[in-house]
Formats: structure tokens, sequence, C-alpha cells
């Protein structure tokens, strides 16, 4: 396929995906309270170079100018996401209006540029206070907690703000968040009853978001964002189809089943046992209310076999030699294609955006000024068209945003990954489009 068969419809959005603690930096300004991410940051030893959201790309005072850069590029959609801490700084009680102000003005300017805003209210910075209460994510009192913060928002946005997601990637916050700890809050307890507890409830609480949102907004567009990946089976033995399925169910089934089909995977209960999760009467179809997209959040594949590389799981990964990103992921288009007609097929949300995808790789600025990133150039030429192959093949596809408008702050890889259509230059805050900014502009403006 070349880029004039590059075919989306005109309404089409393209956009890019960005997320408040990776780019808002003003941590400590107009009320905004502490999050996990400012303490995990803190903490020595926890992110690359101790690197921190304190600054990060100033977005917070240069929302303006990154407007007339999307602008520039010629998108027409922008997902971002709320900061919880900075509408409500303890997590619950008095709303902080000039949180909310700065928001408002952001929607505003959006707007104005013909861009349609997507909103995300939870893509990880949670309010230190409810940190601090019964582990945050593992108390279920945050239900209602995330419930209020959501009225709030959607009071203040639901006039202009019409599509709205609730979570980014439960999957990786309550994994890596509750038992790695490779992520804010970073407790590493190896125990899969934090998982299965922290998911639950951010279910939950998902679902009562759902609807304050289709009590507050007026023709809301409401929808999930999840991490999902093609999983593979390295062989077709048994035991290889076995360890990939239970992958599956650990990655991408825990997550949606529940929201599509109002049960976990049985198989995956099973495997939990005594970890399972913390189901009351009448949760589950708190869950599973109906919604109007999926957010897909696509980024890699995974080669399964059996071994015991995760041994909860009892899988081992295989690793072919293949062109990998700078964060060691496997470039391969056609997973996205494979993942998109996943969801289509299982689930059959009304609409699906690719709510993020997108590559990391070692940018440099050329001696001309510019920054050729030829390598970020082919990589979404290829997800693009597996994009449009999808569609063409009846997935109800309905926009694609770009992980990430610009090079921002990692989370524990900190400033060393570099996944912006836009350069940032964290000395001086300069931003220079990358080629990859041009490609993105020329195909958003049906040029290809
Ligand atoms: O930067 C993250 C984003 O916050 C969530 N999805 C994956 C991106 C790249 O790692």
């Amino acid at each position: 396929m070349t880029d004039a068969q590059l075919n989306f419809p005109p309404d089409f959005i393209w956009g890019t995906a960005t997320a408040a603690y990776q780019i808002e930096g003003a941590v400590n300004e107009d009320g905004r309270g502490p999050s996990i991410w400012d303490t995990f940051s803190h903490t020595p030893g926890k992110t690359h170079n101790g690197d921190t959201g304190d600054v990060a790309c100033d977005h917070y005072h240069r929302w303006r100018e990154d407007i007339a850069l999307m602008r520039e590029l010629n998108l027409n959609g922008y997902r971002f996401s709320i900061a919880w801490p900075r509408i409500l700084p303890q997590g619950r009680g008095a709303v902080n209006q000039a949180g909310l102000d700065f928001y408002s003005r952001l929607v505003d300017g959006l707007l104005e540029a013909g861009i349609t805003p997507f909103v995300t209210l939870y893509h990880w910075d949670l309010p230190q206070a409810l940190q601090d209460e019964g582990e945050g994510w593992l108390r279920r009192g945050i239900v209602d907690d995330f419930a209020a913060y959501t009225d709030a928002v959607s009071r203040a946005l639901g006039d202009r703000v019409k599509h709205w997601m609730t979570f980014n990637e439960m999957f990786v916050f309550c994994v890596q968040g509750y038992v790695t700890g490779e992520m804010a809050p970073g407790t590493a307890i190896m125990d899969p009853g934090r998982m299965t507890r922290a998911a639950h409830h951010a279910l939950l609480a998902h679902g009562a978001a759902v609807r304050v949102l289709r009590a507050n907004v007026p023709g809301a567009q409401v929808g999930l964002v999840n991490y999902l990946q093609a999983v593979e089976a390295a062989s077709d033995s048994p035991e290889d189809q076995a360890a990939a399925q239970r992958y599956d169910g650990f990655l991408n089934r825990w997550y949606l089943d529940p929201v599509y089909t109002g049960h976990y995977p049985a198989d995956m209960l099973e495997l939990f046992g005594i970890f399972g999760p913390p189901v009351e009467p009448g949760d589950m179809e708190q869950i599973s209310v109906p919604l109007d997209f999926q957010g897909v959040n696509f980024y890699e594949r995974s080669i399964i076999t059996a071994g015991d590389e995760l041994p909860l799981l009892n899988v081992r990964y295989v690793r072919p030699p293949a062109e990998r990103t700078a964060m060691n992921w496997e470039v391969y288009p056609p997973a996205l294609y494979d993942v998109l007609l996943r969801v289509h097929r299982d689930y059959r949300p009304p609409a699906i955006y690719i709510t993020e995808s997108g590559a990391a790789f070692d940018d440099e600025i050329a001696p001309d000024g510019q920054v050729h990133d030829e390598r970020r150039v082919a990589y979404l030429r290829g997800y693009f068209q597996q994009a449009a192959r999808a569609l063409a093949d009846g997935v109800p596809l309905k926009g694609y945003f770009v992980w990430s408008l610009l090079d921002n702050f990692e989370w524990a890889h900190g400033y060393s990954k570099r996944f912006g259509v836009i350069y940032t230059d964290y000395a001086t805050q300069r931003r220079i489009i990358k080629d990859s900014g041009r490609y993105l502009a020329a195909v958003a403006a049906g040029r290809g």
C-alpha cells in the first residue's frame, strides 16, 4: 500500500495524544496538590537521571503555542488528560477553580482552532492524599472519589467537551504501580491480589464515571482506553497456545471482558484463584455499562511460549531479531491490524479510536536545525497503512492519535526517550517540528 492509498474518510480524526504529568510542569502553581508521580519522581533512584515532571514541556504556560503547532500539523483532534490534583488538590472536597479554569481555557483554545478535544480523566497522576489513604486504588471508597472528581470536571467542561475517556491503560498502572513497582506509587510487592484489587476498583470507578458523564454531558461520547497487545503463540504446540492464552488473559481480556461481557475471563479467575478480584453484588453490572467507543493504545506484539519469565502465568517472551525502537519495542505494523480486528470481532464497540500509537527514537537536531527522524516517518507510514487496511476491512475506526505531540516526560525513563512528532529542546523549551510531524501534517491534510 502506498501513501496515495491511505484512504481515510473526511471526518476522520487525526490527532496527537499527551498526558498532564508528562507535559504540563507547573506542579506547584494555582493550587495544584501533589500527585503520586511527584512523590515517585522525587524519590531517589526511581526515574532515569532523577528526572521529574516539575517543568516537563512547560505546557501549562505554553499551551497557546502548542495549539498553534497542532494547527500547523493540520490536526483536528487532541487527546489530553486532566490532572486530578489540579481539580481536587486533596483528592476530594473543595474544588480548585483555578485548576478547572486552566482546562477551560485550553478547551476554548482548541475549539477556536477547529480541534476537537478528547479528554482523559485518569492518566496516572493520582492525588497523593488518596494514595496515603488505603493505598489509592486498593481502597474501594476511591470509586466514589473518582465519581465526584468526574462530576466536577464534566460540569465545568461538558458544555464544550463531548469526547471523554475515563481511564488510560489500567493494565499498566495496576501491574507496574502496585505489583512490580516500576511506576508510581511504586510498591514492589509481588502479590497478584494487589493487581486484581486495584483493577477491580478502577473498573468500578470507570462504570461510575460513565454514568456521571452521561448525566452531565448532553451528547457525550464515552470510552475507555486500554493498552492492548497482539499476543501470538510461539508455536502450534498446546503448551505454547495455552501460554499465549494466559498472557492474553492477563494483559488484554482482564480489562476488556468485564466491560463488554460483564464477567472476568473464567480461565483467569481460575488461574488467579484466591488472588481474584473482590467482587460484590451489582459490581459487574456497574462495570459493564455500554460505551460509545473503545480506545486502543497500541505499541507492541508479544510472542509467547511456556516458561518461567512471568512465574504466576508460566510464560516466557520469544524475541525474534527485529527492528526495534529506542524502548526496545519491536516495529511490526501488521500487529496493529490484528489488534483492531480482534477488538472489533470479539467486543463490537460502536466505534474504535487509536488513542495512542507511536515510537521513541534517539532524535537529534541536525546541522540544518531540523530533526530528520526518518525512522519515525517510516514507522508512522507502516502503522497508518495498517489502520487504513483495518478500516477497509470493516473496523469502525474513527480516529488516530499519534503518541505524542511533543517529546515529554516518559515516566520512569524521564526525558531520555523521545516520542514526539515535535522535538522539545528542554533547555530552552523551543519546539521544532520533526520530519514526522510534517509527514503527519500531510496525511492529516489528506495528501499522504
Ligand atoms: O508515554 C506513555 C503514555 O503515557 C501511556 N502509553 C504509552 C506511552 C509510551 O510509553
